[in-house]
């Protein structure tokens, strides 16, 4: 991803996920919203940009953050919300094990209370340790947390799948997590 598309890449995910308000844009339930509108209220905060350059930053997103409506209208972001959405996303059997990357400061506290979501309306988890560790190196020394997500399952929570390869649970008692 160029350096344009990221610096685009990140404005999109602020005001898709987190904070609407600040270019005073609303998102429907499911987190949808006019593109255009999208457009022309960045501008009147100071954040110029054109049509080609939000469907660049849509399609070279590495983790493929965002979808565009199959009329090409709407926008929105694929998970990692914090303001209130209901992507309606299908509950899913999940592979047997799905994997956390976090920070080593914060096992302690995880092996007590478990995985919370914390600001974010879900706790996400991953289905490579490659991907994992890349999660967990943004917050420091990653540390990987293996998930028995059959088992999980089969003891009755629930798991979403969004639509970039993300899974999503409400939390994560201590005792299907193993520290690898
Ligand atoms: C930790 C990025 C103490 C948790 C990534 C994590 C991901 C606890 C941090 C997505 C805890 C929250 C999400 C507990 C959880 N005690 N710490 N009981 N339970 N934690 O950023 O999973 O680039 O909200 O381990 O790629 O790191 O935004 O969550 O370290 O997919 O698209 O609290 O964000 O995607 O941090 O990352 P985050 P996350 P985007």
């Amino acid at each position: 991803m160029k350096n344009k598309d990221k610096s685009l890449s990140k404005f999109l995910s602020y005001v898709l996920r987190h904070q609407p308000d600040s270019i005073d844009i609303k998102l429907d339930e499911q987190g949808w919203t006019e593109i255009a509108a999208l457009i022309n209220q960045a501008a009147r905060h100071g954040k110029r940009f054109k049509l080609e350059d939000l469907h660049e930053a849509v399609r070279t997103s590495d983790k493929q953050r965002f979808a565009v409506s199959e009329d090409g209208l709407r926008i929105r972001a694929n998970q990692g919300h914090s303001v209130k959405v209901d992507l309606a996303l299908p509950v899913t059997v999940p592979p047997d094990v799905l994997y956390h990357g976090t920070a080593s400061r914060f096992i302690a506290s995880i092996m007590k209370e478990g995985l919370r979501p914390g600001s974010r309306h879900h706790v996400h988890l991953s289905t490579t340790i490659t991907t994992a560790r890349t999660v967990g190196a943004r917050h420091g020394a990653p540390v990987i947390l293996k998930v028995m997500a059959e088992q999980m399952q089969e003891d009755g929570f629930q798991f979403l799948v969004s639509p970039n390869g993300v899974w999503l649970c409400d939390s994560v008692p201590s005792k299907y997590l193993i520290r690898m």
